[in-house]
C-alpha cells in the first residue's frame, strides 16, 4: 500500500496555492474600478459607481460620471463654468469611447452646450461620424435635445476681441479637464473626457481632450488612458494611445504612464517642462498615473472605497 509522505504533500499544496496567487493580477482589483483626473474627479467617480451599482450600462456610467463634473462647473473646472477662451467665452471639447463596441464620439469647440459629454455620446450613437466641431456640433447637440444656453453674445465678444478690445486678465492657470476611465466587474473598458480647454486659448483652438488617442484612448483588450495638462504637449505625441500601447507590451499602468512622460520629455525641446499628466487602468483592474513636473492628485473608486490619491512628478532621467 502506498504511504502518504506528509511533508511532500504539504509542499505540493503550498506550491499550488502560491502559483494560484502569482497568476492573480498583481494588486489588481476584482470589482468595478473608476479612475479620473484631479480631486474633482471623485464626485464623478461616485456617480459612475452608483450608476454601475444601479445596473446601468458601462457607457451610461461614463456619461453620468462626467455630467456630474460638468454640472459642478461653477467650481471653475469643466463645462460652461470652466476657463473662458481669449475672447472671454467658453468653447468646450469632449469625447467618449466604448471598449466593447469599439465606438467613439467627439465634439470640439462647441459653444453653449451644458453637457458636451452627452453631445459626444449622441455623435457616437446617432450619427455616422466620430467627430463634430463648432457650429455643426452645437446644431447636432440641439437637434438631439442636449441642454443648452443662448450664445448670441459670443459673436460680439469675438468681434470685440478681434478688434483689439481684449480682456486683460486671461487665466492660464487652473485645471479644467476630467478624463474618466472605467473597468466594470466583467473587465469591460470605457472612458470619456470633457474640458473647457486651456484658459485663454485662441477662439477655435482645439486641445488634446476630444482627440481620440491624445486626451483619451480605450482599448477593450488592454485598458484605457486619459490625459490632462497642456494639450499641445500631449497631442503631438498621441499620449494616451502611447500609454495603452505600453500596457499592451505588458507594463503596469503606473509604469506605462511614467514611460510615456519620459518618452515625450526625451523627444520634446521642453524636456520635462511639459505640464502634462496621465491616468490609466488596465483590464486586470490595476491603475496608475504620472505627471511631468508637478504633484498630480487623481481620484480612484472601487467597491467600498472612493478617494483622492496622488503621484509626485516623475524623476527626470
Ligand atoms: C487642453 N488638456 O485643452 C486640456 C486642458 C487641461 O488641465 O487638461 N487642463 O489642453
Amino acid at each position: 500500500m502506498m504511504s502518504l509522505n506528509l511533508p511532500r504533500v504539504v509542499l505540493f499544496v503550498s506550491v499550488l496555492l502560491l502559483s494560484a496567487c502569482a497568476s492573480a493580477p498583481a494588486s489588481g482589483l476584482d470589482g468595478p474600478l473608476v479612475v479620473s483626473t484631479w480631486p474633482f474627479g471623485r464626485f464623478a467617480n461616485d456617480q459612475s459607481m452608483a450608476a454601475l451599482a444601479a445596473g446601468k450600462s458601462l457607457i451610461d456610467a461614463v456619461e453620468l460620471g462626467i455630467r456630474e463634473t460638468e454640472r459642478r462647473s461653477s467650481d471653475g473646472s469643466v463645462g460652461l463654468g470652466g476657463r473662458p477662451n481669449a475672447a472671454g467665452y467658453p468653447q468646450l471639447d469632449a469625447c467618449i469611447m466604448d471598449g466593447p463596441s469599439r465606438d467613439a464620439g467627439s465634439v470640439a469647440g462647441v459653444e453653449g452646450i451644458v453637457h458636451p459629454i452627452s453631445a459626444a455620446r449622441h455623435v457616437m450613437e446617432k450619427s455616422k461620424h466620430v467627430m463634430l466641431v463648432g457650429e455643426g456640433a452645437r446644431w447636432f447637440a440641439l437637434e438631439h435635445g442636449v441642454e443648452s444656453i443662448p450664445i448670441e453674445d459670443y459673436a460680439g465678444m469675438k468681434d470685440a476681441w478681434v478688434d483689439g478690445h481684449r480682456p486683460k486678465d486671461v487665466d492660464r492657470d487652473g485645471h479644467d479637464t476630467i478624463a474618466l476611465l472605467i473597468r466594470d466587474k466583467d473587465g469591460h473598458i470605457a472612458g470619456g473626457c470633457s474640458t473647457s480647454g486651456a484658459g485663454g486659448k485662441l477662439p477655435g483652438r482645439v486641445g488634446d481632450s476630444p482627440i481620440l488617442g491624445s486626451g483619451l484612448y480605450v482599448d477593450e483588450q488592454v485598458g484605457a488612458a486619459g490625459a490632462t495638462g497642456i494639450g499641445e504637449n500631449v497631442m503631438r505625441y498621441c499620449g494616451s494611445f502611447l500609454v495603452v500601447e505600453f500596457m499592451r507590451q505588458g507594463m503596469h499602468p503606473q509604469t506605462a504612464c511614467e514611460e510615456t512622460v519620459h518618452r515625450i520629455a526625451r523627444l520634446d525641446p521642453r524636456g520635462y517642462k511639459l505640464d502634462i499628466c496621465f491616468v490609466a487602468l488596465d483590464k486586470m483592474g490595476r491603475y496608475g498615473a504620472a505627471a511631468s513636473n508637478q504633484r498630480f492628485p487623481f481620484a480612484v473608486a472601487s467597491n467600498g472605497r472612493s478617494e483622492v490619491v496622488h503621484v509626485e512628478k516623475v524623476t527626470p532621467r
